[in-house]
């Protein structure tokens, strides 16, 4: 049988689409998966990437779609990794962030929801703060065993409602408020 979609979400990364699909599934917003894997221009704003991401991603697709770009941003480290998170994921991994974080251990994450429907671009950002742990705890995926939001006393990698706080969750929340309401 074939499903149909409200929306579709494009990324490589699949742990990021069941999120996504998990939490608008909640505001009543289908999404499918749309796997690719969108080539970033290189900038210090992930806001950019985003834009240039969704027109790709659009025209590729034909269907109105999103993509999502995330940031973690160390205080201590001027806000590395930031852009660069999921280059830096894959090099040094969790380990290697954890050898640099030595005194103040705050940081946020930062998420931006970029939707294209033919010649129509709206963006939605939101930031979560936190701390990164003084070890890996927890399963998770990405930065999930080392980063604990705000408020909490265990890390993403261990909590159950990362759904209903995470940084995707507020800027999903942001979007979905404006399609729902257009
Ligand atoms: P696409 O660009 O193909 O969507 P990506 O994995 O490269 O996938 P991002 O650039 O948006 O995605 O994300 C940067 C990295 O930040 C990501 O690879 C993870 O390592 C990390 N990350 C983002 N959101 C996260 C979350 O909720 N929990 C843990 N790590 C996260």
């Amino acid at each position: 049988m074939q499903q149909s979609f409200d929306i579709f979400f494009a990324s490589s990364n699949k742990n990021k689409f069941k999120e996504a699909e998990n939490i608008l599934q909640k505001f009543g917003i289908k999404l499918g998966f749309f796997y690719c894997n969108l080539e970033e221009i290189q900038s210090d704003s992930i806001n950019e990437i985003a834009i240039n991401k969704v027109k790709t991603a659009y025209k590729l697709c034909k269907k109105p779609i999103i993509v999502e770009d995330d940031g973690l941003f160390i205080s201590s480290l001027k806000g590395f990794p930031g852009p660069y998170s999921s280059y830096v994921f894959k090099t040094i991994g969790n380990h290697g962030i954890l050898k640099l974080v030595t005194k103040n251990r705050h940081a946020k994450f930062h998420s931006i929801i970029a939707f294209c429907n033919k010649n129509s671009i709206k963006i939605f950002e939101a930031n979560l703060s936190g701390k990164i742990s003084t070890k890996i705890s927890g399963k998770g995926w990405g930065y999930d065993p080392i980063f604990i939001p705000k408020g909490q006393k265990k890390t993403f990698g261990i909590l159950e409602e990362k759904n209903k706080i995470s940084h995707r969750f507020l800027a999903l929340k942001k979007f979905s408020n404006w399609y729902l309401n257009k």
